[in-house]
């Protein structure tokens, strides 16, 4: 983290700021965890400060401490809209493209207030004036511990904590991600000593699936292929499957993973078709040095990690299923090296 940057947030923060602060649409562990975690930290701080969500999330997240005060640009969209049109600052988290907030990307864009970036992604737009954009990062959530310690090492308390570390726990896979490292274990001992409570939060947010989500995850791995002679396998979910078994979103969260495990297997790819936005979405996950985040970008509009990324498709399942093996076949000279 610049110096600099904290810095100019210093000066931004001197006076008490109407502040909006964003996650990206969908939002994840993450997204929620760091902007809530931001909006506790500035409330003491004095400031009016509001989380601002594209659109509402996933229920496992719901437990997490101010969930209940975020708006929801779907579900109140002139309490969101005019919250952003009059905020002195609008923070961005987790996510570095303003598409990445679909229905506000224009509202953000045209807003007077100064933005600020925080974020772990690669490849950064340029539309904040104040960044702190470092791919190198397990996770947003630890770029705001970072944040908040910079500005005020006594600035923690146990709301703050638990939502770090849920934000921590969700990007790096429960600690086991390269992303990883002994600074982000020593944030982790410093979460718990201010009072995060690591197997509750666990629980709450990996043990608590739903009857529909595990009857969806029996299908999807019956649905898996591995592609001969090569470390690939994908999955496929079409809405017909979702509806029999009465999908519910978020339900498919971290079942693209689930190919990683196969041994030997190092790039695993899940399609979902969505019927009523009329695509396929795809999400990717690697182990080592193949780079999902270029495969999603050169083959299927999207981007992401280099370990974990997201594409999509307009095409039916069957052409998205053979265009991801051609795909695969012209760049699986990396898989030999
Ligand atoms: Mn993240």
């Amino acid at each position: 983290m610049k110096e600099s940057f904290i810095q100019e947030l210093k000066e931004r923060l001197a006076t008490s700021k109407k502040i909006v602060i964003l996650p990206h649409r969908n939002a994840d562990g993450d997204a929620l965890g760091s902007t809530l975690a931001l909006k506790h930290f500035l409330k003491q701080k004095k400031h009016q400060v509001k989380v601002v969500s594209p659109n509402d999330y996933p229920s496992f997240l719901k437990w997490l401490p101010g969930e209940s005060d975020v708006l929801k640009y779907n579900q109140t969209p002139k309490l969101a809209r005019d919250s952003i049109r009059e905020a002195d600052l609008i923070f961005t988290l987790d996510f570095n493209a303003l598409s990445r907030i679909e229905d506000l990307t224009n509202i953000v864009r045209s807003a007077s207030g100064e933005k600020i970036m925080i974020d772990h992604h690669e490849d950064p737009e340029d539309y904040a004036k104040l960044n702190y954009s470092d791919h190198s990062m397990s996770s947003t959530c630890e770029m705001i511990y970072n944040v908040i310690k910079a500005l005020d090492e006594h600035g923690f308390n146990k709301e703050i904590a638990n939502c770090l570390y849920t934000g921590i726990m969700t990007d790096t896979g429960s600690f086991r991600y390269p992303s990883t490292t002994s600074k982000t274990h020593n944030i982790i001992a410093h979460l718990i000593e201010l009072g995060a409570n690591g197997t509750e939060i666990h629980q709450k947010i990996y043990d608590s699936s739903s009857y529909s989500r595990l009857k969806l995850l029996g299908l999807t791995l019956s649905n898996l292929i591995k592609i001969p002679k090569l470390p690939v396998v994908f999955m496929t979910l079409t809405q017909s499957e979702l509806d029999s078994c009465d999908y519910n979103k978020g339900d498919t969260e971290g079942f693209v993973n689930y190919g990683l495990t196969l041994n030997g297997v190092i790039f695993s790819c899940i399609m979902i078709e969505n019927e009523s936005e009329g695509k396929i979405k795809m999400s990717f996950r690697s182990q080592g040095i193949f780079s999902v985040n270029d495969f999603a970008r050169n083959y299927f509009n999207g981007g992401g990690h280099h370990n974990a990324a997201g594409g999509m498709s307009m095409d039916n399942m069957r052409n998205t299923v053979e265009n991801f093996v051609k795909a695969v076949q012209e760049v699986s000279f990396q898989f030999r090296q």
